[in-house]
């Protein structure tokens, strides 16, 4: 059995399908998600549905639907990327996202790697871990600057390899691999840059070029 990761998809529901075509599962296989299914893209509810209906499909959450579930209940006010994907849904569509969000898990350990949306602290145990640095809050990654001097992903000594998504860390469309046991997957598709899957067992890395620079041309506003 093979396992896909994918990482960031924001709405990019086109490269989604892509990567899916390039990856050639079958049908036992499974398609984990890191987390921000969601906002800045051009299509979340296609991505949504796709991973609360398609068999073997799961995904993480990430801080994009933590922001949903939050607004949802009135605790923060929504900014411009997540009033973009609350516009691409129905009410009902939006009601069922919120609910599917509520349920996702802010980490997935499985027998070769585990998996997380944003950070993992290198001085704890996965089991004690705070939600915010899981999915790399800004409160969360403050947090792990104010207690250790360097970035997460080079001080992480555990014996599993780790994937995680969250920050386009390169800025050129390209994984990065710390230490040979860090993944760090997410390559700023809604960017117009790549969606980045990797097959579980063998760590190998699969590249969608992105279709365009969504998010840049959302933000610029019609005209
Ligand atoms: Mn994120």
């Amino acid at each position: 059995m093979k396992r896909l990761i994918v990482g960031d998809i924001h709405g990019c529901h086109q490269e989604l399908m892509d990567l899916l075509d390039q990856a050639g599962l079958s049908g036992d296989d499974e398609i984990i998600a890191l987390g921000d299914l969601i906002d800045r893209g051009p299509d979340s509810p296609a991505v949504v549905d796709f991973y609360r209906c398609a068999p073997g499909a799961r995904s993480l959450m990430g801080n994009h639907e933590r922001k949903h579930v939050r607004i949802s209940k009135g605790e923060i006010p929504a900014s411009a990327s997540q009033l973009l994907a609350r516009q691409q849904f129905s009410a009902i569509g939006y009601a069922e996202a919120i609910a599917f969000f509520e349920g996702l898990p802010f980490f997935i350990d499985l027998p070769e790697a585990t998996l997380v949306h944003g950070c993992l602290d290198p001085g704890k145990s996965l089991s004690d871990q705070r939600p915010e640095t899981l999915l790399g809050t800004l409160s969360g990654e403050s947090y792990l600057r104010r207690h250790y001097d360097a970035p997460w992903y080079e001080l992480y000594a555990g014996e599993k390899p780790v994937v995680a998504g969250h920050h386009d860390y390169s800025k050129v469309g390209k994984p990065m691999v710390i230490n040979d046991r860090v993944f760090l997957i997410d390559t700023g598709c809604c960017y117009g840059r790549a969606l980045t899957g990797i097959i579980l067992p063998d760590f190998q890395f699969l590249t969608v070029q992105s279709r365009r620079n969504y998010w840049g041309i959302a933000a610029a506003g019609p005209g």
